[in-house]
């Protein structure tokens, strides 16, 4: 079963998305999501004029060999486009695999561990009322675990903090602005420590202890602000506190671990299991945040969940909107065939992705089944897509009071 195209398709429904179409010999198609936000064309790039012309006429029933052909014949190993693009690859040979024998991807997997894999939705306000609406409404969507963000007072704003509904009335929040290129956001880590136990006591007191409650420091602290922060959170009983420090110094970690016992979750800017060794083998993690799309796809992303269930590591899959509906089917699939998962970002898509990618997930008792269509079972739609052309979109640079160029 050769392969007979590679299509590298970029569209922005609402924000942008980069998707590799794998065709067969005999007419079987395959999907893979090869968006990174931000940085987009660098990886159609590496897919168009560097991949494509290897995959045509190789055998589309070898994945594990055109992952390791891909990743060591390429010879400069690792990083975010690398990664990315073998990624969209790994899942559309997964999709085509599902589409020849018949089966959803997840039965190739190993089948269903679980009925369905738990998520969480995002809440955010500009001040503790706002916040409070945000959640109620993902409560009432049927949500069972949430991610608190909130505005931190005198300082003007904060990491992801929505700003409103988008088209078909849904809550998005879209960090990649495209309007300016150079959007700058204040950060004060002083008002951030002193402010956010407040908002988690008060989220306690108004929705009780049975909500999972989930928050992400998005890399911005020391080592010993983390510690305090983690400690400080503890009463508040926290499924996971993300990000707590940029993760290149994993190291730092120990020094959270000796103070506190809230679980942490890192690794959405990682993408290979070499990254997450340190984090894993000293166990200064609870969640392995890593994504199907930036992490080397399916293949690559189960080796790394496999390497981290030795230690009683769980998943906890990135899943805002700049993972596309494609890598989101692959991640449910992923969630719902290993056996230490934990949770599942979902960031529900703008009703304009939609148009454009049609899935066939479904929802039950706050967690998502991806559906029983062969393969993936997602399909894009080339007419709607031709209507949404790529728009270049930047994600925001955080600034210190002083001016000093921060961690965003
Ligand atoms: O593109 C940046 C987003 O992927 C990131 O800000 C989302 O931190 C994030 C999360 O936890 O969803
Ligand atoms: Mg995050």
């Amino acid at each position: 079963m050769r392969i007979r195209s590679a299509e590298v398709l970029v569209a922005s429904p609402s924000r942008n998305f980069v998707t590799l179409r794998l065709t067969t010999e005999d007419g079987i198609v395959g999907l893979g999501d090869a968006t990174l936000n931000g940085r987009e064309l660098a990886v159609a790039s590496y897919l168009r004029d560097h991949v494509a012309p290897l995959l045509i006429g190789r055998d589309a029933h070898r994945i594990e060999d055109t992952w390791q052909f891909l990743y060591r014949s390429a010879y400069w190993r690792r990083g975010p486009v690398t990664m990315s693009a073998i990624a969209a690859v790994d899942m559309a040979l997964w999709d085509i695999k599902g589409k020849l024998t018949g089966l959803p991807v997840y039965q190739l997997l190993g089948g269903a561990s679980r009925t369905g894999a738990l998520v969480y939705a995002h809440a955010s306000g500009a001040d503790l009322d706002d916040l409070a609406d945000s959640v109620h409404a993902r409560i009432e969507e049927g949500y069972k675990a949430i991610r608190l963000q909130v505005a931190i007072p005198g300082m003007g704003g904060g990491y992801g903090i929505s700003s409103g509904r988008a088209s078909g009335g849904r809550y998005t929040y879209e960090p990649a602005k495209r309007a300016g290129l150079h959007v700058e956001e204040g950060w004060d880590s002083s008002r951030y420590l002193r402010y956010l136990p407040t908002m988690f006591e008060w989220a306690r007191a108004e929705f009780g202890p049975e909500v999972m409650l989930l928050h992400d420091a998005h890399h911005r602290l020391t080592p010993v602000q983390a510690a305090r922060l983690a400690k400080d959170l503890e009463p508040y009983d926290l499924f996971w506190l993300e990000d707590i420090t940029p993760v290149e110094n994993q190291e730092s970690l120990r020094l959270v671990r000796q103070h506190s016992t809230t679980p942490l979750a890192i690794g959405e800017v990682l993408n290979s299991v070499w990254d997450f060794r340190t984090l894993v083998q000293e166990q200064l993690i609870d969640y392995v945040r890593a994504s199907v799309t930036h992490s080397g796809g399916i293949t690559h992303l189960k080796r790394i969940f496999e390497f981290a269930g030795q230690y009683q590591i769980r998943s906890g899959s990135h899943g805002p909107t700049d993972i596309s509906p494609v890598g989101m089917a692959a991640a449910l699939h992923l969630d719902l065939a290993i056996h230490n998962f934990g949770i599942q970002e979902h960031m529900a898509h703008d009703r304009l992705t939609d148009e454009v990618f049609r899935t066939g997930f479904s929802w039950h008792d706050g967690a998502m089944h991806p559906g029983d269509a062969p393969g993936l079972g997602v399909e894009y739609d080339d007419d709607a897509a031709a209507r949404f052309p790529y728009e270049p979109a930047y994600l925001p640079t955080a600034r210190l009071v002083d001016g000093t160029v921060h961690d965003w």
